[in-house]
């Protein structure tokens, strides 16, 4: 397969898109401009789009007003299409379908996707599944409002072409995609720049709280589920936590826990160095890419982050041999 039009023939009636659990930029910005994409150009196709509701800060893409956020009932769509998801267990709101679906299909960028669908389109090297959907697509069919949600995708998992996963081809997708009048301005600014009173508190209080590891290599931020009560925050609220914490002068891992329930942490990993984080969150039953990743642990945030030390310090002092 080349282009999707050739997934999207005149036998498909009914698809469904769906995203991941817990969905980012990139997820959101990707499925909801594929679901712009049919809905202009194949009318014929009764197209579903099934999102877990994203952070607010994401909302003003178009084509998010028509989101489901509640699992349909059992059906079989002719196509299945899932963007951004690195396996089937994290298929959001309407994973119930990908089975039932005539023909399914996967577009991902993740290092760790195997390919749960009949099609897969998986490209480890891409910055972001919007820069994989980008090339399935027909240019001169892209309007302003599907640009503006591959835009939004691009520039969330490249944290605006700062990344290392940022390539000549990247920008030359943003390019294409800033010749359909998308305002970039306003989309980098409601996307990263501006924060919400409680977003800035609990980033202040954990940058504040955060502690340097092995010899200032390692720098661990913590949210506790009493500090997320305190200042009435969820998980969205945190997005951008970690990015701050490896900015540290010195620092090759950064490590971001936070307690969504209790003793139970989400682990973020970043990296800055040739450490990859995605080895470390696979100790843990986790995955992502090599300089940003994640997984589940329990327990306390002592012992978290004690295991977590335990397996960071491998890689360190590997990397200073
Ligand atoms: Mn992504």
């Amino acid at each position: 397969m080349e282009k999707l039009s050739d997934l999207l023939t005149n036998e498909v009636h009914t698809a469904a898109i769906a995203g991941h659990v817990r969905p980012d930029g990139d997820c959101i910005g990707t499925n909801t401009a594929l679901y712009l994409y049919i809905k202009k150009n194949y009318p014929l196709i009764d197209v579903k789009l099934y999102l877990e509701e994203p952070k607010a800060a994401l909302l003003f893409l178009k084509g998010c007003d028509k989101m489901i956020s509640e699992t349909p009932a059992d059906e079989s769509v002719d196509l299945f299409i899932s963007c951004d998801a690195s396996e089937k267990e994290r298929i959001a709101v309407a994973g119930n379908l990908l089975p039932l679906a005539k023909k399914s299909v996967c577009i991902d960028h993740h290092i760790s996707n195997t390919g749960f669908a009949d099609v897969n389109i998986i490209v480890p090297e891409a910055s972001s599944s919007a820069e994989v959907l980008y090339g399935l697509l027909e240019d001169e069919k892209i309007d302003k409002d599907c640009a503006e949600a591959l835009y939004t995708g691009i520039i969330h998992d490249t944290g605006v072409f700062q990344y290392k996963n940022t390539s000549p081809y990247t920008m030359t997708v943003a390019a294409a995609l800033m010749k359909k009048g998308i305002d970039f301005c306003s989309i980098i600014d409601n996307s990263f720049n501006i924060r919400t009173h409680r977003e800035n508190q609990i980033l202040g209080r954990t940058l504040l709280e955060s502690v340097l590891m092995l010899d200032g290599r390692v720098i661990v931020g913590t949210v506790t589920h009493r500090d997320m009560a305190f200042y009435d925050v969820t998980q969205k609220d945190l997005d951008g936590i970690v990015a701050q914490l490896r900015l540290t002068k010195g620092v090759e891992v950064a490590v971001f826990i936070y307690e969504c329930e209790p003793q139970v942490y989400k682990v973020s990993l970043r990296s800055n160095s040739d450490i990859d984080v995605s080895e470390i969150a696979a100790a843990f039953e986790g995955g992502g890419h090599i300089r940003a990743a994640g997984c589940t642990m329990y327990g306390t945030d002592h012992d978290v982050i004690n295991n977590l030390m335990g397996v960071i310090q491998e890689k360190v002092s590997k990397e200073h041999d």
